[in-house]
């Protein structure tokens, strides 16, 4: 049996776990600033990887940002600190001794919610909302990566042409409005500098009026992400996940604002069941089918 040394690259979190058929063990986390220059990145990986050494045979690497040939590449570099570009397959194999596979962390995740439903929903997405909006879809049972490793990047799908620049460029993206990073900038302009989003969603669930409007706008904007992942792909079911996602009432908010439209535009919607090992075991079950093909 293989044993993995899977790692989670996140916004703000770097995580590790040896999983070896689909059971994880000796997690770790760091909890990382933003900010990431790239000596810093190298030096929390190699404090995070030094007491995993040797018991592992492979690496497995699940990572925000687009994946191509172990290259990261960040379609929006703030959630990064700025970091915009990182040869993280060659960086984990330098410190590491093994072998490497890398791939984004939502589509990572969206495989292991899909084995975790037990492979019954052979067309869903999954979608995170956490520091940016992730999303990874299954087709007929076959994770789609793309050709350029950026399938499934539908938080910078459009959510309203009116709405604030996304950090990829692009103006009033899903990610710009919905992630928890939005709902912190917004609360800003409410609550004063440096509000963060787990700050304004303190306050909407202590009913604050001007929180409501700002975690109802992020839940809206899912809601008609997962409706138009569904037009589009013929979905079975969405799993929502993440820290704003998995946040008490986030389902219900975007369930009810989903509620409202055709029938059609309306999927099982889920929640992720992984929570956040999701990454890590997606990256895992990923690479062990790979091994197999
Ligand atoms: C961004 C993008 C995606 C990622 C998503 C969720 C970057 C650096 N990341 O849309 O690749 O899947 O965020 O990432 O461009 P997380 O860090 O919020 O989990
Ligand atoms: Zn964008």
């Amino acid at each position: 049996m293989t044993t993995y040394l899977a790692v989670d690259l996140g916004g703000t979190k770097l995580a590790a776990a040896l999983v070896a058929d689909g059971v994880l063990s000796a997690r770790q986390q760091l909890n990382t600033q933003s900010d990431k220059s790239t000596e810093l990145l190298r030096q929390n990986l190699a404090t995070l990887l030094a007491s995993f050494h040797d018991q592992a045979d492979q690496v497995v690497v699940a990572s925000t940002g687009i994946i191509q040939d172990g290259l990261l590449t960040a379609l929006n570099p703030q959630n990064l600190g700025g970091l915009d570009h990182f040869p993280i397959k060659a960086e984990i194999e330098a410190i590491t001794g093994l072998p490497t596979l890398v791939l984004n962390d939502a589509q990572a995740a969206a495989w292991a919610e899909y084995h975790a439903a037990g492979g019954q929903y052979a067309n869903m997405a999954f979608i995170t909302v956490s520091t940016g909006v992730g999303a990874g879809l299954v087709i007929d049972g076959q994770l789609q990566i793309g050709a350029r490793g950026i399938a499934g990047h539908a938080g910078h799908s459009l959510a309203d042409p009116n709405g604030p620049v996304c950090g990829c460029g692009r103006k009033g993206c899903v990610e710009a409005i919905a992630s928890g990073t939005a709902i912190g900038q917004q609360g800003s302009e409410v609550f004063g500098e440096n509000c963060t989003g787990q700050e304004v969603y303190q306050r909407y669930l202590a009913g604050d009026e001007a929180a409501t409007a700002i975690v109802s706008r992020s839940a809206t904007a899912i809601a008609q992400l997962v409706a138009d992942l569904t037009i589009t792909n013929d979905l079975d079911a969405v799993v929502i996940g993440g820290g704003v996602g998995l946040a008490a009432n986030y389902l219900e908010l975007v369930e009810e604002a989903l509620s409202s439209l055709p029938a059609v535009y309306q999927p099982k919607l889920l929640p992720a069941t992984c929570s956040t090992d999701a990454g890590l075991i997606g990256a895992a079950l990923w690479a062990q089918a790979c091994s197999q093909r």
